[in-house]
C-alpha cells in the first residue's frame, strides 16, 4: 500500500498532500512510511477521507497515547474521550498563531484532525516552519535564544493559573533539528527577561514565527485528514467565513521539550523596592514561587 501513496509537496517551506492511502486501513507499515513523511514535510494533508469517530481514534493510536483536550469541552465525552471537536458556531475557529497546549509541561507532540464541516470558501488553515524561524534568526539572536525560557499559560481558556516553562528553543527527539518554540496564543513572558525586554522580544519572535515565507496555506475540502508536527510547527485558522465549520481533532500526547543548551542565566527578579511595575512580574513570581515550593517539598520527602 505504501508504494501506492502519492507525495505532493504545497510550498517552499513545509506541507505535503497525500494520497493513494486509505487511513482506515493503515498497518504499522504505513503508519512507520506516513511518521517518515510528517517528519519530512510537518504537516500533511489526507484528502478525502471521511473517517469515523473510530477510525479516526485508531489511526491516532499509530502514533502514540491520545488525550482529550485538558480544557476545552468535549461533545463525545460518553463513547470517545479522546475526540475533541470545535464547531464555529460555538465560537470554535483558533485565530491566534500556537501550537497545541503548550501550557502543560508535556504539550502535544502530533494533532490529527477531521474536516467534518467546512465552508466553500475561507476558512483556510496556515502552518509556519519553525526549524526555519529558527534558523533564519542572526546568529547572536539564536544564540541567545537557546538559553532563555517562557512561560506558557492557558489564560485562552479562561485557565491563567495554569502555566508552565519551556525553553524558547527545543531540540526535536527524533530529527536532532532546532526550533522556536514560544507562540503569541500561550506564551507570556519571557522568564530571564524583564517584562519590558520580555514584550519586545516575544513581540519579535512570535511576529518572525509567522513570516509568510515559513508558511504554507491549505484550502480545505469535508473528509480531509491533516496531521502536523506541534513540536516544530505553528498553526492559524482563518476566521473569515459565514457557514459552520466543524473539526474533530486526536491529539497525541506529549514528551518533555529538551532544551537547546542548559540555562545560562537566573529567572528575572525586579529590585528590592516594589513599585507600580512589579504588578508586571506578579504572574512570573506566582510561579516561581509554586515550583520552589515543589521543589522544597520533594527535598525533604526525599531526606
Ligand atoms: O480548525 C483548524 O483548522 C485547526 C484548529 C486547531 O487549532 C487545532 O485543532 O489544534
Ligand atoms: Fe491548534
Amino acid at each position: 500500500m505504501t508504494e501506492a501513496m502519492q507525495v505532493a509537496r504545497l510550498s517552499g517551506s513545509l506541507g505535503a498532500e497525500v494520497r493513494g492511502i486509505s487511513l482506515s486501513r493503515v498497518g504499522t507499515v504505513e503508519a512507520d512510511a506516513i511518521r517518515s513523511l510528517l517528519m519530512e514535510h510537518l504537516v500533511l494533508f489526507f484528502p478525502s477521507q471521511q473517517l469515523s469517530a473510530d477510525e479516526h481514534v485508531a489511526f491516532g493510536r499509530h502514533f502514540g497515547a491520545l488525550e482529550g483536550h485538558p480544557n476545552l469541552k468535549n461533545p463525545f465525552s460518553e463513547g470517545q474521550p479522546e475526540i475533541f471537536e470545535l464547531a464555529a458556531s460555538r465560537g470554535g475557529v483558533a485565530d491566534e498563531w500556537h501550537s497545541d497546549i503548550t501550557f502543560q509541561s508535556k504539550p502535544s507532540i502530533l494533532s490529527i484532525l477531521n474536516m467534518v464541516k467546512c465552508p466553500a470558501i475561507g476558512g483556510d488553515t496556515l502552518w509556519t516552519n519553525q526549524y526555519k524561524a529558527y534558523a533564519e534568526l542572526s546568529a547572536p539572536l539564536r544564540e541567545m535564544c537557546d538559553g532563555l525560557t517562557a512561560l506558557h499559560d492557558a489564560d485562552p481558556h479562561g485557565k491563567s493559573d495554569l502555566m508552565t516553562v519551556h525553553p524558547v528553543v527545543r531540540v526535536h527527539p527524533v530529527t536532532g533539528k532546532r526550533s522556536l518554540f514560544v507562540n503569541e496564543h500561550f506564551t507570556r513572558r519571557i522568564v530571564e527577561l524583564s517584562h519590558e525586554e520580555s514584550a519586545l522580544l516575544l513581540g519579535y519572535l512570535t511576529r518572525w514565527a509567522s513570516n509568510p515565507r515559513f508558511s504554507v496555506r491549505y484550502h480545505w475540502s469535508e473528509g480531509t485528514v491533516a496531521m502536523w508536527d506541534n513540536r516544530c510547527t505553528q498553526h492559524f485558522v482563518l476566521n473569515d467565513f459565514d457557514e459552520e465549520r466543524i473539526i474533530q481533532r486526536v491529539t497525541v500526547m506529549g514528551d518533555v521539550p529538551e532544551a537547546a543548551s542548559p540555562a545560562r542565566w537566573e529567572p528575572y527578579a525586579s529590585g528590592v523596592n516594589l513599585g507600580a511595575t512589579s504588578r508586571h512580574d506578579r504572574q512570573l513570581n506566582a510561579f516561581l514561587g509554586r515550583r520552589e515550593a515543589n521543589l522544597e517539598s520533594n527535598r525533604r520527602e526525599e531526606s
